[in-house]
């Protein structure tokens, strides 16, 4: 079982648990054990195999190691399978619901056996609920609300639509007078590879008590907004036409440091660094951090000043999910992290010649125009008929093609750019690919990827892989899980054991950096280096303007920790093919 979904479970436990009035105790070490496996970079499932592993990790104790046993051995957990049989499966989704907490949850199941969001709005409507105790009619209507919004908006969303919708706020709100910084915090500025809302943060002289009003109408009036959810002293919330939610914060400047950092998270984060405070004898919270001794309070106008009054470093935002970045902070050894700058080419994109929109020509331009010193052209081949991919006779015309282009431009730009001959090959479902190997032996840069028969079992999967990789023209694995955000999850496969293999073989792993995919994911980036794994970014662009999603890649490496010399296309061309891997003789 991936980590994930063993957290799943147990989060759900702690959750029903809540529900069934269980001692708090036990309710958090669920919980907690569920934080504990979903941010492990190791394999929780695996570790089973040897239980006294699984005692190492933090807040596992014997009897929640027999649970995650017994979880990777069955695929289910006794008390799990007790509670859901005791309630409904349903009743996880009742938990989700806006302002609705396990207590809630429990008194419509006492007194009316209520398990599900349908069941609840009847009730509702039926007027049972009014009845209750602690309940009345506006709880009702506000409940009705909820469960409407939930319907509506229950999700995520992509990174890109999420800094996109969170741009064009933040444009107007800084053209109200008196508005000097407006910052995104929340998962977003921290990078996360969906985001759930956006939690905005403003500041200026119009923010101070008497004048903030005029800033909350101002931004109640912003014309995208679907609906106000809550508009209060000095915070607005609303949903967006996308379904979006928006909490837009006002602060005076002294707090915005503080504010900053609290509402930037993530929840692990914060909850680690107000330990480390409190230890230093100082409590932290959104307005300020404050000397207990004597309750003098510091400067808290920047980040950078709680950081360094805690005895840090500024942590860059992608970090912040407590998986060791204070420790790192405190000893001041944080990473140097990758940035845009940092990339010199791009190894995966495709063009006219089967699906893509431009020509060669248009992309070399356009990655020239990014100050991009490579690129590679790998269109599809024909197993993916729909794309128009590339037979071996196709093949060999596109290289011609591509090497003609990259001398022409070689004369006309001064050998600014390169542009190298490659393919995405199709790795079929027994995993050979569908080209020839005296065809893959002439292009530089060959893509091996996935695109059909998600559905294998495991084991049939990452022989598939694996086999694949084996072929020596196999310069690159892209996008190695086939995962679509939102849409579809990863294929099962063993995804430690393909790692190892390309580490073995010099085969570079992708990042894909278009924002549906997103894969590798941070923490199999964080394992692919640990394991010695050669990574790429790319864009798999098919359109110039697919070029700038490279951002939303150097993300994801950056919550992987990965700097610019753990990424190879940071390097110079002729470095760049001397690290691909060398082809067989
Ligand atoms: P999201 O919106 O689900 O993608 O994830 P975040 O991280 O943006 O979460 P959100 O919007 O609920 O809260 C924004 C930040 O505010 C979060 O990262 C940390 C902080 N925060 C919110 N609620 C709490 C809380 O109950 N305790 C602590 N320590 N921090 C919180
Ligand atoms: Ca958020
Ligand atoms: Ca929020
Ligand atoms: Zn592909």
């Amino acid at each position: 079982m991936e980590n994930r979904q063993i957290a799943q479970i147990l989060s759900e436990t702690a959750d029903l648990l809540e529900v069934s009035a269980a001692d708090s105790f036990r309710i958090r070490s669920y919980r907690r054990a569920a934080e504990v496996v979903e941010s492990s970079t190791v394999s929780v499932g695996l570790l089973a195999a040897e239980p006294k592993k699984l005692l190492e990790l933090p807040g596992i104790g014997k009897g929640m190691a027999a649970n995650i046993v017994q979880l990777e051995q069955t695929g289910t957990m006794t008390l799990h399978e007790e509670l859901l049989a005791r309630y409904k499966p349903s009743m996880l989704e009742l938990l989700r619901l806006p302002g609705m907490g396990p207590k809630t949850v429990a008194l419509f199941w006492d007194a009316l056996q209520i398990a599900s969001v349908d069941e609840i709005e009847a009730a509702a409507r039926a007027g049972k609920l009014d009845n209750l105790p602690r309940f009345g009619a506006k709880q009702v209507a506000k409940l009705l609300q909820g469960i409407a919004d939930y319907r509506k908006h229950a999700g995520r969303f992509h990174l890109d639509d999420a800094e996109m919708a969170a741009d064009k706020l933040t444009e107007y709100l800084q053209r109200l007078p008196g508005i000097t910084r407006v910052t995104t915090a929340g998962s977003l500025r921290r990078g996360r590879e969906t985001v759930g809302d956006l939690d905005i943060l403003v500041t200026g002289p119009a923010c101070v008590p008497v004048k903030v009003n005029a800033v909350v109408e101002h931004v109640a009036a912003y014309p995208p907004i679907a609906d106000l959810i809550a508009k209060g002293q000095n915070k607005v919330s609303f949903h967006l036409r996308q379904g979006l939610q928006v909490d837009v914060r006002m602060l005076p400047e002294e707090s915005y440091g503080a504010a900053l950092q609290y509402f930037t998270g993530s929840k692990l984060h914060n909850v680690a660094l107000r330990q480390r405070a409190i230890k230093m004898g100082y409590s932290l919270n959104e307005y300020a951090l404050t000397r207990l001794e004597d309750g003098a309070v510091l400067p808290s106008g920047s980040e950078e000043e709680i950081y360094a009054a805690l005895g840090m470093d500024w942590i860059p935002p992608e970090l912040r999910e407590n998986l060791g970045e204070i420790e790192a902070s405190v000893e001041h050894r944080l990473p140097r992290l990758i940035e845009q700058a940092d990339i010199r080419g791009d190894l995966h994109m495709h063009t006219s010649e089967t699906d893509g929109k431009n020509t060669i020509r248009e992309m070399a331009e356009a990655a020239l125009a990014r100050g991009y010193g490579y690129i590679a052209i790998t269109d599809h081949s024909k197993n993916l008929a729909m794309t128009n991919g590339l037979d071996d006779a196709r093949a060999l015309e596109h290289i011609a093609r591509i090497r003609a282009v990259d001398r022409e431009m070689a004369n006309e730009m001064d050998g600014r750019i390169r542009i190298f001959p490659g393919i995405e090959v199709d790795i079929l479902a027994d995993g050979t690919l569908d080209l020839s190997d005296e065809v893959l032996a002439q292009m530089d840069v060959v893509v091996a990827s996935v695109h059909s028969h998600f559905s294998q079992p495991a084991e049939q999967m990452t022989a598939r892989i694996l086999r694949a990789i084996e072929n020596p023209y196999v310069r690159v694995l892209g996008h190695p899980t086939g995962r679509l955000l939102l849409r579809r999850e990863a294929y099962a496969f063993d995804v430690e054991a393909v790692l190892r293999r390309c580490a073995e073989l010099g085969v570079a792993v992708e990042h894909n950096a278009y924002p549906d995919r997103l894969d590798l994911n941070d923490r199999n980036l964080r394992l692919a280096k640990e394991l010695g794994c050669k990574i790429v970014v790319n864009t798999d662009a098919h359109h110039t303007s697919h070029l700038d999603k490279m951002r939303y890649g150097i993300r994801q490496l950056r919550r992987a920790w990965l700097r610019a010399e753990d990424v190879l296309n940071t390097r110079l061309p002729e470095e760049l093919l001397q690290q691909l891997r060398p082809p067989p003789n």
